[in-house]
């Protein structure tokens, strides 16, 4: 029997079998997949075969190969990670301005991740019901980047309801996983668009003013009106890239756009002369905020050589 992988928790898989019955089912073999290291073979999204035992749990026999997927690096320095979905139509990155702060770091190394493995983003900025004066005002100005690079941005209350309306239509019929950090929102969203969810939410700390992790494994909710939701743990950053710069600049996409311009095919950006997006910088066509992450990225690579060679 064919199914979908819908929560895992564990070394548990629930698997929503194509017949629509669900079935709890662990991992028979090995499942070292092409080129990645992960913590998790089977992730939720994916579509497997199960082969069903007397105990009413099965088996997962095979797994089909993935039209994409969102990985979380782990922090550690065994290279391993963490699937957090596959096989999704597109992204949802929740972001707060405050309670908790959402970097751009953490906005660009999401943003650059999804475009390697080739996942649409839609940035959500969720508690616009708290945002003071100020922290509104930049609020604005993000979006403004934002969608002046190309992402479709949304400024959301899951607390009031404000702006969800235009989130539906855009969720029907669609796999979309919601991700960002802790304490920024997911389930409460996932919580006001679909109340059967009745998702585990909690407040985030006062002393930190980050969120406590309450979410911890992928669910995935089926919407009445056609597609899923993925409610995922929040994300406190991400490992370090092994990209090339020259693939780097093309998770960029106005670095990238600006780069065609640059006298040198390998240019990297920080030194070369004849570099047209030292030049769009300079003349504040590329944001020093974006910037700044793309340099972050590059050093990545070497700071991960440098480990290597010990
Ligand atoms: N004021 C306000 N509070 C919100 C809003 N959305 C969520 N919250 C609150 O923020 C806190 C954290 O929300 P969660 O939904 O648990 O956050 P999460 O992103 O799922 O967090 P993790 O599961 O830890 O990754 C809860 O106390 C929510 O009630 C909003 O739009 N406005
Ligand atoms: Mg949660
Ligand atoms: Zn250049």
């Amino acid at each position: 029997m064919k199914g979908l992988v819908i929560k895992n928790t564990g070394s548990w898989y629930t698997v929503k079998g194509d017949d629509g019955k669900v079935v709890e089912c662990k991992i028979k073999g090995n499942f070292r997949l092409k080129g990645i290291r992960s913590t998790n073979p089977v992730a939720v999204g994916d579509r497997v075969e199960i082969a069903l035992n007397q105990a009413e749990t099965a088996f997962i026999t095979h797994i089909e190969d993935r039209r994409n997927y969102i990985v979380r690096k782990s922090q550690n320095l065994s290279k391993q990670s963490h699937i957090l979905a596959a096989n999704l139509d597109q992204a949802l990155l929740i972001v707060t301005v405050n309670h908790p702060q959402t970097g751009t770091t953490f906005i660009d190394r999401f943003l650059a991740s999804a475009e390697a493995y080739g996942v649409p983003v839609v940035l959500v900025f969720n508690k616009c019901d708290i945002l003071s004066a100020d922290e509104r005002h930049y609020q604005r100005q993000m979006v403004r980047l934002y969608e002046t690079i190309g992402y479709e941005c949304h400024e959301v209350s899951a607390a009031t309801g404000e702006g969800i309306d235009i989130l539906r239509p855009l969720l029907q019929g669609r796999i979309t996983l919601l991700s960002g950090n802790s304490g920024v929102g997911k389930s409460t969203l996932i919580n006001l668009i679909l109340p059967e969810a009745d998702l585990k939410t909690a407040e985030i700390s006062d002393a930190h003013n980050t969120g406590m992790h309450t979410t911890t494994f992928s669910e995935m909710l089926e919407l009445p009106e056609g597609g899923y939701l993925i409610d995922t743990p929040g994300i406190k950053g991400f490992g370090t890239f092994d990209i090339e710069p020259e693939e780097l600049t093309s998770y960029f996409r106005e670095i990238f756009h600006f780069s065609k311009g640059c006298r040198f095919n390998n240019c990297t950006h920080t030194h070369e002369p004849g570099c047209a997006v030292l030049k769009a910088l300079s003349e504040h066509y590329i944001a020093q905020s974006r910037y700044q992450s793309y340099l972050g990225m590059l050093e990545d690579k070497d700071e991960r050589k440098y480990r290597e060679a010990y």
